[in-house]
């Protein structure tokens, strides 16, 4: 405890929080324990004797606290949430969560990374995981998706092949969570239909700034199905209301080893704080019969449907607003499963899904240990469910009676089977009358529009990150000829993707036709991620530089402004504790700059003050801190004598006064306030990536 009533206060709420569910320290089988420090010797320095129950089964538990880890999707974090329609979907399905915007669906939400194990870092280049349960009242629906809305492969039998290729290498186990290796490209560069996908992982989707930044796509055609039995065809989209960005790539390889934790600690700060994370649900309904004028499969998931094709129906909120009490209870142990649907949602023949639905069931009985991990808590729907199955490793619920089969009598019949009318899940009587083929369906075959489309859509900084992440890429390999393959399949994309990648590698590029249909595409705008989201700041971190003789009317001026608009201030400086400030104040120091990094920020302030930043400019760490934020295309703001140092190391905004740059200086007699409306501008843009000097920073 300490002097201060307040901090003993807070100290007492978090024993309370933290402390497990009883005072008294006891044995699984309840016998208190009064020695947790010693085992049972005989004597003071004698052998342990086997007797000792309390350290036996103390140390047998321990040994067994680890499960596996998911085959894919290991590293990840979840958080729990609700879900409600705006309006009732009634016309076109019959699923009763979809049905009344008063009703509040609890959900559990878990996004993760594919390739790393579970201690890898968070911000690698790839796929990330999203998704969701809801524990609605027919059953448990898990839509099951990623971040990205196809996928690398069209067929279920593919997927070992793939991710064999990704995971580090059989021989070496290396690299961790990274795809720049010899395997991983060697497959793609064999693998046409991987190109779209590959377009994407290699854009800045595969480095979101934030789980709360992303979309996520159900990627497969699923089914609505209303209360007629009339199905349409659907793909599901979750639209972040904070907009769609990413980190540099430069920024997200420091933060993997600055802060490992990075999107983890995102998600529990911003639910701590309150910024509850929301998402749109979105839909994108094809009436069957209108399927075949889109020009492509709808059951291939390597293509999606542009939005300005069919337009995305917004029709309700995902909320994430409470973190999980235990991790390791609830997001280690939740078990995602795609066929866990309910009435009025069915599949397609989508042959991607349809290896899934085999897929996440059997893994869980390896990793959960058997067939009742239904009955995990946080696996478990919150309707009743009754039926026959029995037994089986860790079964938790006590059945009782004689009856365990049905048809039967002496339970009276039950449980018994429901009718559709009355909610009984009813498959879609799709019409099948093939022949039983191992075949791929020529309908698939086209694999290179869609990632030209992808392609023509992106801005011209997009493009340059997309150029720059395939040469990074294909720099790491060691074998020059799966190089030249892949430069020889992105000239199927596009000639000067291929030409610009090819330059970065010393190679040339020349040799295979366009894409066919490349001269008739449109871009599709929703596929570029610049100028997505609600254009507030809300959320957004800033880092206010601060030494002795800070100028503290600039910093409470901005701080205001700031998180008037909902961003979150630190200051930071070379040390914890306080500084004197310009006006004789004392001012709190909530990190140093070995602690938070100009990348764990979204903006960095520099105020004004003839001492502070006379201290600053000799700072080797402030001036890095500066240079890297200005590298990475954040917007900064600099008042009073601060204008003076930005310029001495070439942070010079390109419009003094404007914010074009993303450099907000206090030039030309401009107020404190004048800087902060501009700064908070600059802020909901996000990043500068046009900022053509930037790679000619040190940093
Ligand atoms: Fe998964 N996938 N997957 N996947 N997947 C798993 O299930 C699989 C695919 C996705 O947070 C595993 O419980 C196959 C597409 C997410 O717990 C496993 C195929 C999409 C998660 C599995 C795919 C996904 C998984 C590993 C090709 C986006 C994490 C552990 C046919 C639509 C769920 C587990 C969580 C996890 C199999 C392809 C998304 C092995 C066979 C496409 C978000 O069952």
């Amino acid at each position: 405890m300490t002097q201060d009533p307040a901090e003993n206060a807070k100290l007492k709420d978090l024993a309370q929080h933290h402390a497990p569910q009883g005072d008294t320290l006891t044995t699984d089988q309840g016998v208190k324990i009064s020695d947790n420090q010693n085992s049972l010797r005989a004597g003071p320095r004698g052998p342990t004797l086997l007797e000792d129950f309390i350290l036996r089964e103390k140390i047998t538990h321990f040994d067994h606290e680890r499960i596996p880890e998911r085959v894919v999707h290991a590293r990840g974090e979840a958080a729990h949430g609700v879900f409600q329609v705006y309006e009732s979907l009634a016309p076109i399905t019959c699923a009763g969560f979809l049905q009344d915007p008063c009703r509040k669906t609890p959900v559990f939400v878990r996004f993760s990374t594919v390739a790393g194990s579970r201690g890898s870092a968070d911000t690698v280049r790839d796929v990330r995981g999203f998704a969701v349960k809801f524990y609605t009242d027919e059953g448990v629906f898990d839509l099951v998706g990623n971040n990205i809305p196809v996928f690398f492969i069209q067929d279920a039998i593919k997927f070992p092949d793939l991710v064999h290729a990704v995971k580090p290498e059989p021989d070496s186990e290396m690299p961790q969570a990274a795809s720049a290796h010899d395997t991983f490209w060697d497959f793609i560069s064999l693998m046409p239909e991987s190109t779209h996908m590959i377009m994407w992982v290699m854009s800045d989707r595969a480095i979101p700034r934030s789980h709360r930044m992303m979309e996520g796509f159900g990627v497969h055609t699923f089914r609505l199905v209303d209360a007629a039995g009339g199905s349409r065809f659907v793909k599901f989209h979750w639209k972040p209301l904070l907009g769609i960005h990413a980190l540099a790539w430069d920024e997200a390889q420091k933060l993997a080893g600055r802060d490992a934790d990075f999107h983890r600690r995102d998600l529990w700060e911003a639910i701590e704080a309150g910024d509850y994370p929301e998402w749109e649900l979105g839909l994108q309904i094809v009436e069957e019969a209108e399927a075949d004028r889109l020009g492509f499969d709808l059951l291939d998931p390597t293509k999606l449907i542009p939005e300005n094709v069919v337009p995305v129906r917004r029709v309700g909120k995902l909320t994430l607003n409470r973190n999980p009490d235990n991790f390791f209870a609830e997001t280690e142990q939740v078990a995602f499963h795609p066929g866990n649907i309910v009435p009025g949602i069915d599949f397609s023949a989508d042959p991607l899904l349809q290896g899934r639905l085999f897929s996440y069931l059997d893994t869980q009985l390896l990793r959960l240990g058997g067939p009742n991990f239904h009955e995990i808590p946080i696996n478990r729907g919150i309707c009743p469910f009754h039926n026959n199955q029995r037994d089986g490793f860790k079964r938790h619920t006590v059945a009782t009676g004689r009856v365990a089969y049905e048809p039967n009598s002496l339970a009276g019949g039950a449980p018994h089977e429901v009718p559709p009318e009355q909610g009984g899940f009813h498959s879609v009587p799709e019409t099948l009358g093939s022949p039983k083929l191992r075949i791929r369906s020529a309908s698939f075959s086209e694999h290179f529009e869609q990632a030209r489309l992808f392609w023509i859509s992106q801005t011209g900084v997009e493009q340059d990150h997309i150029v720059e992440a395939f040469t990074f890429e294909l720099s790491k390999l060691t074998v020059p000829a799966i190089r030249e393959r892949m430069v020889q399949a992105l000239e199927t994309v596009d000639a000067t993707l291929a030409q610009r990648v090819a330059e970065g590698l010393g190679l040339v590029a020349g040799g295979q036709a366009p894409a066919q249909a490349a001269t008739l595409l449109q871009p599709s705008p929703e596929l570029s991620m610049i100028g997505s989201g609600d254009g507030s700041i809300r959320t957004r971190k800033v880092a206010v530089l601060a030494a002795d003789g800070v100028d503290d009317e600039a910093v409470d001026t901005l701080r205001r402004a700031l998180e008037a608009g909902g961003a979150h201030c630190r200051v930071i400086a070379a040390r914890l504790g306080e500084v004197n400030t310009a006006g004789g104040t004392r001012l709190r120091i909530d990190h140093t700059f070995a602690t938070m990094p100009s990348v764990a920020f979204d903006a960095v302030f520099l105020p004004g003050g003839s001492d502070h930043i006379e201290a600053l400019s000799d700072s080797g760490e402030a001036v890095y801190y500066l240079l890297e934020a200005y590298k990475h295309g954040k917007p900064i703001a600099a008042t009073g004598e601060a204008v003076d140092l930005l310029d001495g190391i070439s942070i010079v905004p390109d419009d003094c006064g404007g914010s074009l740059n993303g450099v907000v200086c206090q030039c030309d007699g401009a107020t404190l306030e004048t800087v902060a409306e501009r700064f908070v501008a600059a802020i909901a843009r996000h990043r500068f990536w046009q900022r053509d000097d930037r790679h000619q920073i040190p940093a």
